[in-house]
């Protein structure tokens, strides 16, 4: 505490011990700053033991303007020409008198005096001013109230005995006082009051807690309106936040989390296994991002599944006819970066179809998603990048049909609040029927692309080894579509890459899908 504050602390306490103080008279009777003797009063206020108790009060300073104190020097100006006129009946002449002793109050006081009776003008080719003598109590010697009052403002800047018609008078009409709105704060001795500050205490040992139930201590109140610290710290970029709301989603609905770590994949897993032929445009350099280094996958599938891929592919197989054409397992060994998480549903299924081949337990319904990075050598534009976060889900069961398809769909999105929903059909490689989810956003008003889905083609499945009765239907989606609708972003540079601001990833109470 600053020596002033200190010095202002002991004697306030001291001179509460006697009786309540006011701010503004305490602070001038002993030269303190008022600002610091309000501080004072409201930190012993605040320190949670009653010690000082306050009540704040409005209260109006009047003080002498320039004009003020040259009356409280040579009196007000009708005083000075009452003094200026001579004693006797000749008086003296008006003209003179204008110049005279009171010449620079002349106009002012002239018209005052005349309103008192103090002097009285001879009019005539010479007009005269003469004084009365002895007329009226106020007259002689005259009572110059004005200079009076002019004393006690300056005596007291709340000054006794002055009506408010007459201080008003002076501060209005005659511009001699001015007021000064000030608040005061009446201070009192609180039950806990001492002539030196009280702690209250705030650590709980057995020294404070015996102090405390003898009365000489008390704790510090509690002060749940304080707010807590605001801290710095990182915060999830809104895409993370939006892909733990549809995990959360996906695990409610019993989905285990495959994992999505090989961003390099071969040409075999992104494409060949998926049924999708070498010739499809998607596999050309324009829409696929191929490695130089390591240009091929040393390590494919060796337990004849590529070889029925291989056959799949060229010949049929399972009631398909195939694509018949050579098919190439140099194309096949191309690395690229993923085009799609498929790709890892497919890795996915091959591994859940050595299961049901090695285990004699009849086969129950598996269900999977991922969430993460794919790439596509794309036009960019002001929603797309090069790459984006796709989320995909599928369930793998026995006699799975379209119904339950649509049916997860639709439970799927309910989870984020889209009911509304409608599917058309389309086309994928891979799938077959292969529907577009489309649903009717409320904020937006209008129909939006919401994802993709299908069925996975038995071209597809049956050169795993997935038993004839085991379908899998699938869906998919982008993190990006959701986590910019959600924050009304139209262009992705704004969420994704090295322009975004920093303070969309701070605290954003907007980001979360999910309630
Ligand atoms: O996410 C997309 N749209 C979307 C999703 C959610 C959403 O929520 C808002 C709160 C309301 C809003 C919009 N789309 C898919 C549709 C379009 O945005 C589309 O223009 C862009 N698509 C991406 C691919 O484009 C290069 C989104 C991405 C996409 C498309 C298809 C799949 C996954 C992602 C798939 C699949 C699939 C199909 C069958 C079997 C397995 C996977």
């Amino acid at each position: 505490m600053s020596k002033d504050k200190a010095e202002v602390e002991s004697a306030l306490l001291r001179a509460l011990q006697d009786a309540g103080i006011d701010s503004q008279s305490f602070a001038s009777d002993r030269g303190f700053d008022h600002d610091v003797v309000v501080n004072v009063i409201k930190s012993l206020h605040s320190t949670g033991v009653d010690m000082v108790d306050y009540s704040e009060e409005a209260s109006v300073h009047y003080s002498l303007t320039e004009a003020g104190r040259e009356v409280l020097e040579r009196g007000s100006p009708e005083a000075q020409v009452r003094e200026s006129v001579p004693e006797g009946e000749d008086g003296v002449a008006l003209a003179d008198a204008k110049v005279g002793a009171a010449g620079a109050v002349w106009d002012e006081g002239f018209k005052f005096a005349m309103q008192l009776k103090w002097i009285r003008l001879e009019k005539g080719a010479a007009p005269r001013v003469r004084r009365v003598e002895g007329v009226a109590a106020s007259v002689d010697p005259i009572r110059d109230l004005v200079r009076s009052v002019a004393a006690s403002v300056e005596a007291s800047t709340e000054p006794a005995g002055v009506s408010d018609k007459d201080m008003d008078v002076l501060v209005k009409k005659r511009k001699l006082v001015q007021v000064t709105k000030v608040r005061k704060y009446v201070a009192t001795a609180g039950p806990r009051w001492a002539l030196v500050r009280q702690k209250p205490a705030t650590d709980l040992s057995a020294d404070v807690l015996e102090a405390v139930l003898a009365g000489e201590v008390r704790f510090k109140e509690y002060n749940f309106e304080t707010l807590g610290g605001v801290f710095k710290v990182g915060g999830l970029h809104p895409l993370l936040k939006v892909r733990d709301d549809f995990k959360s989603v996906f695990l409610g609905m019993g989905f285990e989390e495959m994992a999505t770590n090989k961003w390099v994949e071969s040409s075999f897993w992104n494409f060949d296994t998926l049924f999708q032929p070498q010739q499809h445009p998607a596999r050309d350099a324009h829409d696929t991002f191929f490695l130089e280094r390591p240009e091929t996958c040393r390590s494919l599938p060796a337990d004849g599944y590529l070889a029925r891929v291989k056959e799949m592919h060229e010949v049929g197989g399972a009631g398909s006819i195939g694509y018949r054409y050579d098919w190439s397992e140099d194309e096949a060994r191309k690395n690229i970066l993923r085009t799609h998480t498929t790709a890892v549903s497919s890795r996915m299924l091959n591994r859940v179809a050595r299961e049901i081949q090695s285990s004699m337990a009849p086969f129950k319904t598996r269900r999977f998603f991922s969430v993460d990075r794919v790439f596509r050598n794309e036009s960019v534009d002001r929603t797309h990048l090069a790459e984006f976060h796709q989320i995909e889900g599928l369930v793998i069961g026995m006699r799975l049909t379209l119904g339950d398809l649509l049916g997860t769909i639709r439970e799927f999105f309910a989870k984020i609040g889209l009911r509304q929903l409608r599917f058309k059909p389309t086309f994928n490689p891979y799938t077959e029927p292969s529907m577009e989810i489309f649903c009717f956003h409320p904020g937006l008003g209008k129909w939006v692309e919401i994802g993709n889905s299908g069925m996975f083609r038995p071209e597809m499945l049956g050169p795993m080894g997935i038993p004839k009765d085991v379908q899998c239907i699938a869906w998919g989606l982008s993190l990006e579509r959701p986590t910019m609708i959600l924050h009304g972003i139209n262009n992705i540079r704004d969420l994704f890459g090295h322009k975004v601001d920093l303070n969309l990833i701070e605290t954003n109470p907007v980001s979360r899908l999910l309630a």
